[in-house]
This record gives structure tokens, C-alpha cells and sequence, in this order.
């Protein structure tokens, strides 16, 4: 409780921090103070488990890849932490938050692999340079319909290809991610075909928004967010981005995901936001931007990034390539 206090008294961010993210702490103290864990909502529990652990502050330029503020509030560090898709760590909302802590994330490697000139095994500070990190807001789209505000930190795709140099050959990237039994029990679910795999084609790869995430509200990323590294290309459903990833494989044949695999006639390789076309079980018109329990959210087309990322795909059929 005491380096919780302190650590988020150190964020050189009163920026960006929505003053209901300092006043919902000190509102959790104040019932923490006031006795019996049982007495707690859920989610402050969970809150308290994911920051028992202190994360090291990161330092990070702001960048212009950021959502306007006006339309888009932040989410609060609680609600990016504490309702977590991470089926490895459990299938409930909150299964994340309660596991994370079982998880190890260093050492890490990252295995570089394919049609690439530099292959081999990478540590984290190999493929991300810290010292140009950046900050970028962006919005989460859950094919689940809910969506959530976020300030990463990460550095853009891009420059970790320029070290790991891609043959042109490459047409797809492949993200597979951590499968550690005795540290996941989520693992034990058949929720999907294990490890969790994601790709992207490679200009998608290389556009200036797709991001390596190794970061949130200025400190290091918590697990269950997918410490220490994860991917988001934010104009996607939010499935794309893999978390905890332990090997890049570059290739000229689409990479077998898992949601694809699991239900192909729900979930595409393309996942592109897109209120357009529903999903089988239900719409994809609008969404619920957390904590509201109402879909209170008009959905836009790539999730409001057309501009940046339509062109990626003129001339195709987005109902047939969803
Ligand atoms: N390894 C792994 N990565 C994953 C998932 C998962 O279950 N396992 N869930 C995905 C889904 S469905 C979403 S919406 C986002 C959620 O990211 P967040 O918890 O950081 O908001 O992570 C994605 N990455
Ligand atoms: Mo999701």
C-alpha cells in the first residue's frame, strides 16, 4: 500500500492523468484503511493486487500519434488494469489482474525467425530502444464491443524491423506468445488452441501506427497487460494484439491465428474495426467505452484511423476480408 502511494505520487504525470485517476486512489486508501478485504468491490481488490508490485517509471516524448483528448477521455490506470482480455491468466475480466503476479517477465527472449537477415535471440532492450520511447493515446476496440482509452508507451514496429531487417520475400509477420504452464492457469482452459498466435501483413507491420507496447501511464507495463512487450495496431480489434509475445516469425503465407483458427466464421486475419459488418452473435455499430454499462459509443470505421490506414486496403471486400 505504502510504494503504491508513492509511485503514483511520482508520475511525472499530472498531464495526462485524469484527476479521477489520483482521486480513485486515494478513495481506495481511504476503504483500504478503513478494514476487511472483504468489504472491497471486486475491482479495487484486483486494482490492489496489479500494483502491488512497484513499476519502474519510463521516461517518453509525447508523440502526435495521439487521440484528440477532447473527444476521448482517458481510462482510468484501474480500468486498463483491472479488466484485462488475457485468457492464459483466466477467462473472467478480472483473472488477469488476480494472476498477474505469478507471472515472470525477466529474463525475456524474443525469438526472430524466417524470412529475416538478422535472426536469433533477442533480449527486450535488443529490440526496443529505451531511450526513444514514445507515448502515444490510443483507443482499444474489443470485437467484444467495449473500448477503453489508452497511454502506452512503446516505440513504433518499424524500428524494431529495421534491426531485425526482413527479407522482401517476407509478406507476413507472425506474433506468438508465452505458454508457460506453471505460471498460467489459464492455460489449463481449451478457451483456444495454445499459444496465442497473432500476425499482421507486412505493410500493416510497417505502418507508422503499429506500435510495440512496453509501456502505461508511464511506468513499465504490468503482466496483465502483456509485460514486457505487446503489439497494437489500434485501427484492429484489439485480439490482434498479442500480449507477452515470445517469438517474431517472418513469412510468405498468412499466419494461422488463433481466433481464426477457433472460429473462423467470426474472426478474420484482418480483424479491422469496422461498424459495418457485425459480428454473427451481434452488432458492431456501436460500443461500450468502459466503466459506462451502455453501448454509449458510436463505432468508427478503423476505429476512427481511416485516414492514416484505409488505403492499406483499397480495392478489397471488407465483408469477405473481416
Ligand atoms: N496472449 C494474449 N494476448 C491477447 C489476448 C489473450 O487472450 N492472450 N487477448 C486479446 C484481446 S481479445 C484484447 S481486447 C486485448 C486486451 O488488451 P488489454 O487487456 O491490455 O486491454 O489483448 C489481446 N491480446
Ligand atoms: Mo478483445
Amino acid at each position: 500500500m505504502v510504494i503504491k502511494i508513492k509511485t503514483s505520487a511520482d508520475l511525472p504525470y499530472s498531464e495526462v492523468t485524469p484527476e479521477h485517476f489520483y482521486r480513485s486512489r486515494r478513495d481506495f486508501m481511504k476503504t483500504a484503511a478503513m478494514g476487511a478485504a472483504g468489504a472491497f468491490a471486486g475491482a479495487s481488490v484486483l486494482a490492489c493486487d496489479a500494483s502491488a508490485a512497484p513499476q519502474q517509471a519510463l521516461t517518453a516524448k509525447k508523440s502526435p500519434f495521439t487521440v484528440d483528448r477532447a473527444k476521448d477521455a482517458l481510462n482510468t490506470y484501474e480500468q486498463i488494469t483491472g479488466y484485462n482480455n488475457f485468457y492464459e491468466l483466466g477467462l473472467d475480466k478480472g483473472d488477469p489482474a488476480r494472476n498477474a503476479s505469478r507471472l515472470t517477465v525477466r529474463p525475456w527472449t524474443v525469438k526472430v525467425e524466417g524470412l529475416v537477415n538478422k535472426p536469433g535471440d533477442y533480449g527486450v532492450e535488443d529490440l526496443v530502444d529505451f531511450k526513444n520511447l514514445e507515448e502515444r493515446v490510443y483507443r482499444l476496440r474489443c470485437v467484444e464491443a467495449w473500448s477503453m482509452v489508452i497511454p502506452w508507451i512503446g516505440v513504433p514496429f518499424s524500428s524494431i524491423l529495421a534491426k531485425v531487417d526482413p527479407r522482401p520475400a517476407a509478406q507476413f509477420v507472425e506474433f506468438t506468445t508465452l505458454e508457460r504452464p506453471s505460471e498460467m492457469p489459464g492455460l489449463r482452459t481449451s478457451a483456444l488452441q495454445w499459444p496465442y498466435v497473432e500476425g499482421l501483413r507486412m505493410d500493416e507491420a510497417r505502418h507508422p501506427l503499429t506500435l510495440m507496447v512496453v509501456g502505461l501511464y508511464g511506468k513499465v507495463l504490468p503482466n496483465q497487460n502483456g509485460a514486457p512487450l505487446r503489439v497494437h495496431s489500434p485501427w484492429k480489434y484489439g485480439f490482434k494484439g498479442g500480449k507477452s509475445i515470445v517469438r517474431i516469425r517472418f513469412m510468405d503465407t498468412m499466419p494461422r491465428t488463433s481466433w481464426a483458427v477457433q472460429t473462423p466464421h467470426e474472426y478474420g486475419f484482418y480483424a479491422n474495426v469496422n461498424p459495418t459488418v457485425d459480428h454473427p452473435r451481434w452488432s458492431q455499430a456501436r460500443e461500450r467505452r468502459l466503466p459506462s454499462p451502455f453501448r454509449n459509443h458510436q463505432t468508427e470505421m478503423f476505429n476512427g484511423y481511416g485516414d492514416q490506414v484505409a488505403s492499406l486496403y483499397a480495392g478489397m471486400d471488407l465483408r469477405k476480408y473481416y
